[in-house]
């Protein structure tokens, strides 16, 4: 297999750990920031560190240029329509968080609302928050012992109460791409409005907001080689209209005064505050590095080494898989018959492998296998065959050491 080879943009993977070379399969909790990433974060702080839509001086303007050109960078990345359609949030939990706010004005008692059960707790907690306060209604759409959705019912769950369906594009702890398109427009067809996290999508495939016909869909830049603390909801403008601001403050209003005040339009309603503006800018230079490199070929990449390293870890006995959808992306979970996946995690850490495990704030999952956790491995652009080779090796001296 013809295979990226990346590591080299990656200051960080170049050092050992216990003594080995690092082997860093972690990268669905976050990934490796390239250096031109690095660089751009510190060249903004030497030659243009401003606060941005505010000053009228040189320095300001030099700061609200670079910052609203990412906007335009991920409005044409996603395909979004406006650029005022794009929201600057902390990352994929606030994203959520603001359109579950929203909505508190805009359920009654007796609605539904429908959430998948292989949610991060992020696309979960939020909308049970909203339940509580509103008097709606959870509805869940099952997951299949494959960690596939079980689509076959979801016109019996959906019906004119039903106002939102909230659901992942990829499973953060099981890996399964889920039928977007199809529920998207089972859930309009009904006149809900669909909320993707695109939190494990967005670093592994193209994402095209309009062809999917979403209303909102959100990411975190730390995930696709960003920064952390900055990520983005997109949401249609009939819908970004619809919904109250999340937060009061500086730069989200038109005119304050004493008792009351109206709001700005589209985007800034839903940015108060001095932003992340180093994190907005140096995920731009992470947009670059990245189209530099194509998601298709990044996609291809780790789908190949994902069929690659599943073949050797068929091969261990003791291997136990979790999830085995059709399509999949980028994340193996597994267990170790009769062993705990912290102590999976911790021997191989010891041999220099950094890997997750637990239950990867996705909880419902793992009480409907039945277990306390899985060990995780997760791929990226950078992740190798040796790699792989190597976390391979270690996990069966591992096994061996547990046994
Ligand atoms: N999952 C993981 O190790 P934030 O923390 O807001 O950037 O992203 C939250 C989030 C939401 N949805 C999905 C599908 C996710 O995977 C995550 C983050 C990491 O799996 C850290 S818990």
């Amino acid at each position: 297999m013809k295979q990226l080879n990346l590591k080299h943009d990656f200051p960080i993977l170049d050092q050992k750990i216990n003594g080995k070379p690092l082997v860093y399969l972690d990268s669905a909790a976050t990934t490796q920031k390239p250096q031109v990433v690095i660089d751009t974060i510190v060249e903004y702080y030497k030659s243009s560190n401003s606060n941005v839509h505010r000053g009228v001086h040189s320095l300001s303007e030099r700061a609200t240029d670079s910052f609203e050109a990412v906007r335009s960078a991920l409005c044409q990345y996603i395909n979004a329509a406006h650029e005022y359609e794009i929201i600057f949030t902390k990352g994929t939990t606030d994203s959520v968080n603001l359109v579950a706010h929203g909505f508190r004005s805009l359920l009654n008692p007796g609605d539904e609302i429908i959430v998948s059960e292989l949610e991060h707790h992020s696309n979960l907690v939020p909308w049970q928050m909203l339940a509580q306060v509103s008097g709606a209604k959870l509805v869940f759409i099952p997951m299949l012992e494959s960690g596939e959705l079980d689509i076959s019912i979801l016109d019996s769950l959906l019906n004119s109460r039903t106002k939102i369906v909230a659901f992942n594009h990829i499973s953060n702890a099981l890996g399964t791409v889920n039928p977007v398109k199809k529920i998207i427009s089972a859930a309009h067809a009904v006149g809900a409005c669909v909320f993707v996290d695109g939190a494990q999508a967005f670093p592994h495939m193209a994402i095209n907001v309009q062809e999917l016909d979403v209303d909102f869909y959100a990411g975190s830049a730390h995930k696709m080689y960003g920064p952390s603390g900055i990520g983005l909801l997109y949401g249609k403008s009939e819908w970004l209209e619809k919904l109250p601001p999340y937060q009061g403050g500086g730069e989200m209003i038109a005119e304050v005064k004493l008792k009351e005040s109206t709001y700005a339009g589209l985007p800034h309603k839903f940015e108060a505050g001095t932003p992340n503006i180093e994190g907005v800018i140096g995920w731009g230079a992470a947009l670059k590095w990245l189209e530099g490199i194509g998601i298709e070929n990044i996609k291809k990449h780790e789908d190949d080494l994902l069929i690659y390293a599943r073949g050797l870890l068929s091969e261990i006995p003791d291997v136990i898989f979790y999830g085995s959808a059709k399509d999949r992306a980028a994340v193996i979970s597994f267990g170790i018959k009769g062993s705990h996946p912290y102590d999976v995690g911790v021997l191989l850490d010891q041999m220099g492998i950094a890997v997750r495990t637990g239950h990867h704030c996705a909880q419902p999952i793992m009480t409907s296998f039945k277990i306390p956790g899985t060990v995780r491995i997760s791929l990226a652009a950078y992740t190798s065959k040796d790699d792989i080779d190597m976390f391979i090796v270690a996990l069966k001296k591992t096994i061996l050491i547990l046994n």
